[in-house]
């Protein structure tokens, strides 16, 4: 089936005149539809990994509570302009969420977000605080929608013990003879896991709450306007029951970040502590009443965790043979668990600096 063929399965306005491959995931192939009258809007058109997203109809069902729970928020809260600041499933002609094609891929639809900017890197302090207030925003108007609401898109997204087991079957199975070229990552790995499975016991303690999380706070999961104001926080597939320590983890690993996330010299990478400063304090700005003391006392185990975690999964696949990212090469995987490995031992490094600065912004008005 083309593209054209499937758009017209939604239940779209106007008449779809162009359509343009769109963004950068790694999992999902995205695309922009353009409409031919300018009076009715674009579309984004996605197919939706179902590999790696095995339940779609879970996924679907969870996307649909969190942006109907967020579009309820913003009407009370009088927020203008809400097509521009809240994604919205676009239903198929029957009134399903999503299509399936006679060749067993699963499509779906939002509104397209107009006049956005998207940034790969942060490198200026007020974008890192705004990208942040996004996120802390997101969880903030997710707070009183029930956890238990919401299925796992994919169980244990973010369980490190998990991770880690998975790391060592792959260098138990060795299937593309890749472990003798990382052995120094992989003692890294086992030496620091320790420290890093901080919130994991935390949270089987029970002493952090489940909340709704979007576990994937990157900063190209923000739109940003022309201004640099924060729009919209987009790729909702992995929202799901976690804990606030996942969103602030992945945010301050790529927020954060002097160098790329696959950067080909590690050197170029390091946990800059102005940028976060400026991400934690627009976190906490937009979460501070909602958590808990214990959450915010934690909170700079995230920052080395996310790094880490990141560091295991490449790493994980590239001794897998890359059977689970996109790759643009033969070595990316390796490239890319350099270079996160890198940032959570600048993490390490760093951690007492982050711990006062987390502290300073939670507790006191001294920021
Ligand atoms: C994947 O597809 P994308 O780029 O949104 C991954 C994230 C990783 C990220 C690394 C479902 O996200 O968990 O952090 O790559 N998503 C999934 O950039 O595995
Ligand atoms: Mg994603």
């Amino acid at each position: 089936m083309t593209i054209e063929k499937i758009a017209s399965k939604f239940n779209t306005a106007g008449t779809i005149g162009e359509v343009k491959p769109h963004g950068g995931g790694h999992i999902n192939d995205s695309y922009h539809l353009v409409n031919a009258e300018t009076d009715s809007p674009d579309y984004l058109l996605q197919r939706i990994n179902h590999y790696v997203f095995r339940d779609v109809d879970l996924l679907m069902k969870n996307i649909a509570r969190v942006t109907e729970h967020i579009t309820t928020q913003m009407l009370a809260g009088g927020v203008p302009d809400i097509s521009r600041r809240a994604l919205a499933i676009i239903p198929t002609t029957d009134g399903q969420s999503y299509f399936k094609d006679p060749d067993g891929n699963f499509w779906r639809v939002f509104n397209f977000i107009p006049d956005h900017v998207v940034f790969e890197m942060a490198t200026d302090p007020a974008l890192a605080y705004e990208g942040a207030r996004m996120f802390g925003s997101f969880t903030s108007m997710l707070s009183e929608l029930d956890p238990a609401h919401l299925g796992d898109t994919i169980p244990n997204f973010h369980n490190l013990k998990w991770r880690m087991s998975n790391l060592k079957k792959s260098i138990q199975e060795d299937p593309a003879d890749r472990v003798k070229l990382v052995r120094d990552e992989i003692s890294y790995v086992e030496s620091s896991a320790g420290l890093m499975l901080t919130i994991h016991d935390l949270g089987e303690k029970g002493s952090i709450p489940r909340r709704v999380t979007h576990n994937d706070t990157k900063i190209n999961n923000v739109l940003f306007d022309r201004d640099l104001k924060g729009l919209c926080v987009i790729d909702l597939d992995t929202v799901m029951p976690g804990y606030v320590h996942y969103d602030f983890g992945d945010g301050i690993r790529t927020f954060t970040n002097t160098g790329e996330e696959d950067d080909e010299d590690p050197g170029n990478v390091s946990m800059d502590l102005e940028l976060y400063r400026s991400f934690a304090a627009g976190f906490l700005d937009s979460t501070r009443d909602i958590l808990n003391r214990t959450e915010m006392d934690t909170l700079v185990y995230a920052g080395l965790l996310f790094p880490f975690m990141q560091g295991v999964r490449f790493l994980t696949d590239y001794i897998a043979g890359d059977v689970y990212y996109k790759t643009k090469h033969p070595e990316h995987n390796l490239v890319r668990t350099r270079a996160q490995l890198k940032l959570a031992q600048d993490g390490e490094a760093k951690m007492e600096t982050c711990r006062k600065i987390i502290h300073g912004l939670a507790f006191s008005d001294n920021r």
